[in-house]
């Protein structure tokens, strides 16, 4: 019996397994372990959908040096999905003779699709062109050799690198012509590489050129990470419809905050506190602005939470400048040396920032905290 059902998959790229993390600080193990953890996830989330396949668009892993235990690792997850997969390598793990590909293919499971080959692959509901790389850097564009062929079955492209757009995100490699889904007629290009979700409509509103990013946050600076694709696809030619799902679990959040009067201190600490998540949250806080003297107290508040309750938390208090209407403490200072170099930093420290980090040391000191 043959009944007809969409195309379902999903999409998803740069699991960077073996990522080192350092910029992660003390949490470092904690986001190497989460990557892991992820895939997990996604393993539920197929199975749960239903899908007929997953596709993993490159920079499964780091690089080369992952360990064999690792390697195992991903081998077994991948192993425990109960679809197919299918699985091209990236720049940061292309197919090279003595690679992790090699170390891989000989131990994984056969039901792991490893695609080192540009040639179409058979998979459920069509075909499969998939652009493996072979080096860390080219100015060749990986989808460049897949014919367009007529539109009788549902054709779908399987790529690394970067979409060559006037705004580029990141560095460019591997460039991607950005009509490369219209001009080899293909009706989904999943593409790995930038961590951000980034779908690209055409012409006519449909999306057939996408990245889902990594599934699970890596840095500061992504702005749209932690999300798997799901894809569904009548029939050839017809638009697909793409869901964004949620997969990752940490957040990495940075926070720039200007305070101008008394109470924003205590504003910004009761902003905190109702944070969702701060144990699985990487926290930059970056002060700048008016710092009360009488409001000491409070920066050591704000700075016992972020160290309790939070995965990672840093704080930039460097750009504090001591409020001008609040140095009575400074005439309390003991006369001599030290008050005069108090007054002296007090009226530097509006233009320069090193001297109101001295101000508020000595502020900090004159009362007996350990700065
Ligand atoms: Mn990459």
């Amino acid at each position: 019996m043959c009944y007809f059902h969409p195309m379902r998959f999903l999409h998803t790229a740069d699991w960077q397994i073996g990522m080192k993390a350092a910029h992660a600080g003390a949490a470092a193990q904690k986001v190497r372990d989460a990557r892991l953890e992820t895939i997990r996830r996604i393993q539920a989330l197929a199975r749960d959908e239903r899908l007929d396949f997953v596709l993993i668009a490159g920079d499964t892993f780091e690089d080369h040096g992952v360990s064999g235990a690792l390697i195992t690792q991903v081998g077994d997850l991948l192993a425990g999905f109960d679809c197919p997969v299918y699985l091209i390598p990236g720049n940061h793990d292309p197919f090279v003779a003595g690679g992790v590909w090699e170390r891989a293919s000989r131990q994984w499971s056969r039901r792991v699709h490893l695609l080192f080959e540009r040639r179409p692959v058979e998979i459920p509901g069509g075909l499969l062109y998939p652009c493996p790389l072979f080096e860390r850097w080219s100015n060749e564009d990986p989808t460049a050799w897949i014919p367009p062929e007529p539109l009788d079955a549902i054709r779908i492209g399987l790529a690394h690198g970067s979409l060559a757009l006037p705004i580029l995100e990141g560095e460019r490699h591997h460039p991607i012509h950005p009509e490369a889904a219209e001009r080899a007629r293909l009706d989904y290009l999943a593409l790995g590489d930038w961590h951000s979700v980034k779908l690209l409509p055409i012409g006519d509103g449909a999306v057939r050129t996408a990245y889902s990013g990594t599934p699970e946050p890596s840095s500061f600076s992504e702005s749209e990470s932690g999300f798997v694709l799901l894809v569904e696809i009548d029939r050839a030619g017809a638009p697909p419809r793409i869901e964004q799902r949620r997969v990752g679990q940490l957040h990495w959040l940075t926070l720039k905050e200007e305070l101008s009067a008394r109470g924003e201190l205590d504003r910004l600490i009761a902003r905190l506190e109702a944070l969702p998540e701060p144990e699985r949250t990487l926290l930059r806080l970056e002060l700048s602005g008016l710092f009360f003297a009488a409001e000491s107290a409070r920066l050591d508040k704000l700075e016992t939470l972020l160290a309790s309750r939070f995965l990672d938390a840093k704080l930039d208090a460097g750009r504090l400048v001591p409020a001008p209407d609040d140095d009575a403490w400074i005439e309390n200072l003991p006369a001599g040396a030290i008050r005069e170099a108090a007054r002296r930093l007090r009226n530097a420290a509006p233009r320069d920032a090193a001297a109101a980090r001295a101000l508020l040391e000595l502020y900090r000191i004159a009362q007996g905290g350990d700065a």
